[in-house]
This record gives structure tokens, C-alpha cells and sequence, in this order.
């Protein structure tokens, strides 16, 4: 479901090709909501059979022919009656925690790799937040500059904001992994170091 939302948000910016679709994806929500072109296609075309979008045809190149998506009122309804719904929370499934409940099993030295690996992993994607925040804040994101065309000042600033609001939530969340990775390095040196 969550998929889906995240490509309704795309085509709420613009028509576009399936492969505008997953091109646009990769470098916005696709921060957010990470999806392969392998699941992006065939939900365009499961969206497109349920009437959330619509595929025309539209002239391509010299005798060549493409597909343009555009998000129907369906699409526009189902899309805010998500936004409009209390969110859904899924229990937790965590990879990081389960392992780290059992580090008496591990060597010293792997359990000081994982926690740095973990710290190496955020520290990468708080980088590349950053750097969204900026074209963000810029409006040099392409599906974001498609997104504030022709709206007011105001306007954009308010759509702007949300979007740099959700990667500060990422940021934090990363920054919180970081400090506890690295209190997790000091207990490993903690509880193994004399052995
Ligand atoms: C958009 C643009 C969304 C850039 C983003 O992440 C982003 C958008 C949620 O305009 O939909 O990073």
C-alpha cells in the first residue's frame, strides 16, 4: 500500500512515463521509501487497472509511440484518504536489534565491525538527506520544481516545508542510531575488552 502512495505522490506532481515515474521516484520519495524498478512497474499497471491512473498514448520520437500516466480523481481521492487516515504502525521487525541482543556469541572484533558498520551506514544517508534538504530548500529537486511551477510563493513554501519536515525526521532518527552504535562500541569494550 505504501508503494502505491508513494507513486500517486509522484504523479501528483506531473503526467509522466513509467520510466519518468521511476526515474523521479529514485531521486525523491524513493529517499524516503526505497522500491526497485522491479516492484515499480508492475504497480503502475495494477494502479492503472484499479482507475487510480491513467495511461494514454502519446506520440514518441519519429513513428514511436509511449505511455503517459496521469493520476485520475480516484487516484487523487484514495491518495488523501490515506493522508487523512491515522497511520498505520507496523510491529517491529529489527535486523540491528535482534543481532545486537545476542553479541555474547560474536567475536569481540565483529561485534566492534557491526557497530561501526552501523555508524558508517547512517552517517552515509544522513549525508545524502542533507543534500536533499538543500535542493529542497533550492527548489533544484526536479520532481519538487515540477511540483512549485506555477504556485505561489507561499504555496510552495508550505509544500516545500513538509518534505524538508520528513528528511529531519530521517536525520534524527539516523543521529539517534549513530549515538547508540557508538555507546555499543564502548560496552563491547566494556564487557570483552579483559577477555
Ligand atoms: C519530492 C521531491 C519528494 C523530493 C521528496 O521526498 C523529495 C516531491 C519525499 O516533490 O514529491 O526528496
Amino acid at each position: 500500500m505504501s508503494l502505491r502512495n508513494a507513486l500517486l505522490a509522484m504523479l501528483t506532481s506531473q503526467p509522466m512515463t513509467g520510466y519518468d515515474v521511476y526515474k523521479n521516484f529514485q531521486t525523491s520519495v524513493g529517499y524516503v521509501w526505497h522500491a526497485p524498478d522491479s516492484q515499480i512497474y508492475p504497480e503502475l499497471r495494477r494502479m492503472e487497472q484499479d482507475g487510480l491512473i491513467r495511461g494514454e498514448t502519446v506520440p514518441w520520437g519519429k513513428r514511436g509511440t509511449k505511455k503517459r500516466y496521469s493520476i485520475t480523481e480516484a487516484g487523487i481521492r484514495s491518495f488523501q484518504e490515506w493522508l487523512n487516515t491515522p497511520p498505520e504502525h507496523q510491529r517491529e521487525r529489527d535486523p540491528i536489534r535482534l543481532r545486537a541482543a545476542y553479541l555474547e556469541w560474536a567475536e569481540p572484533a565483529a561485534s566492534e565491525e557491526f557497530f561501526k558498520a552501523h555508524i558508517a551506514y547512517h552517517s552515509a544517508r544522513i549525508d545524502d538527506w542533507k543534500d536533499m534538504i538543500r535542493t529542497l530548500r533550492d527548489h533544484s529537486n526536479p520532481t519538487l520544481a515540477k511540483r512549485v511551477q506555477e504556485k505561489s510563493p507561499e504555496e510552495a513554501e508550505r509544500i516545500t516545508a513538509y518534505k524538508v519536515f520528513a528528511y529531519e525526521g530521517m536525520i534524527s532518527r539516523a543521529e539517534a542510531e549513530i549515538a547508540w552504535a557508538r555507546k555499543g562500541l564502548g560496552l563491547v569494550e566494556e564487557l570483552e575488552g579483559g577477555r
